[in-house]
């Protein structure tokens, strides 16, 4: 099994200069590049605990996902798959006051693999915005809303509002997720799926576009 130490230390420490090829040593390797990307996730926790200690700040916490996002780029054509069946299109975003990405990004990288045409509204993307997408996009049938702090899981619940008051929630079907989201907070807004991580909301997405 290979030893992801040097993977995992890059992304901890902020290696952004070294981690394209500490990722390309690791494929050349023959580790696969889901379990890579496992490790970088893995890792990105980590940060986030050693931030929650106040061992690190933000700016180490950045430059951590910075590196992260570098590391994902040379993983991202091997990730992603040779589904050519055309699924519609897919609305992404994190919500309004949210600017984590990484997790959304992750998401529309394996729904994209997974034969959708991903309408990606990058992050603090306010529930108008969404509402605006969908509309313009008449042939959308599913929207996925990420949120990663508990302050932004009600701009999730008002974004699923937005989108009911404006008529269009026959249009699609909602999907949620994020760390701080469950099951029970995405059917009490409404949602119409959660999923843990970006694998699961491929195929979840999948189900929901089929029906
Ligand atoms: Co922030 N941050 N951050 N941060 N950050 C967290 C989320 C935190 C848990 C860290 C901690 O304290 N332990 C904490 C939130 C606490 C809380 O709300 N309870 C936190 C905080 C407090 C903050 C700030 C408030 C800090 C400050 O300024 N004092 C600030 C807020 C800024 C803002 O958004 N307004 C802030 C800022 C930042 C950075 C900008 C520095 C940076 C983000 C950079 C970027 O994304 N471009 C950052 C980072 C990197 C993190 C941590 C360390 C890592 C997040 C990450 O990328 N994880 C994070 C700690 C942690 O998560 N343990 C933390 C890897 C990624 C692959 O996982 O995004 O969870 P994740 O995505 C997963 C699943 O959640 C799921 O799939 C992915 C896996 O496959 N998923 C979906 C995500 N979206 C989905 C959507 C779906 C389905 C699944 O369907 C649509």
């Amino acid at each position: 099994m290979f030893d992801y130490t040097t993977v995992r230390e890059a992304v901890e420490t902020g290696k952004l200069k070294k981690i394209e090829a500490i990722v390309q040593e690791a494929v050349d390797a023959g580790a696969e590049p889901v379990e890579i990307l496992g490790a970088m996730v893995e890792t990105m926790g980590v940060v986030g605990d050693k931030f929650q200690r106040n061992e690190i700040f933000v700016p180490e916490m950045l430059v951590s996902a910075l590196t992260m996002k570098k590391g994902v780029g040379v993983l991202k054509p091997l990730l992603a798959g040779d589904d050519v069946t055309s699924m519609g299109k897919f609305i992404l975003g994190t919500v309004a006051g949210d600017l984590h990405d990484i997790g959304k990004n992750l998401v529309g990288l394996m729904v994209e693999s997974a034969g959708f045409e991903v309408i990606d509204l990058g992050v603090d993307v306010p529930a108008e915005k969404f509402v605006e997408a969908i509309r313009d996009t008449p042939d959308c049938h599913v929207v996925g809303v990420s949120a990663l702090l508990t302050t932004t899981m009600e701009a999730m619940k008002q974004t699923v509002e937005a989108i009911t008051a404006a008529g269009l929630r026959s249009q699609v079907k909602i999907m949620v997720g994020g760390a701080p989201i469950t099951p029970e907070f995405a059917a009490s807004i409404g949602a119409d799926a959660y999923t843990p991580d970006a694998g699961a909301a491929a195929v979840v997405a999948k189900e929901l576009a089929a029906q």
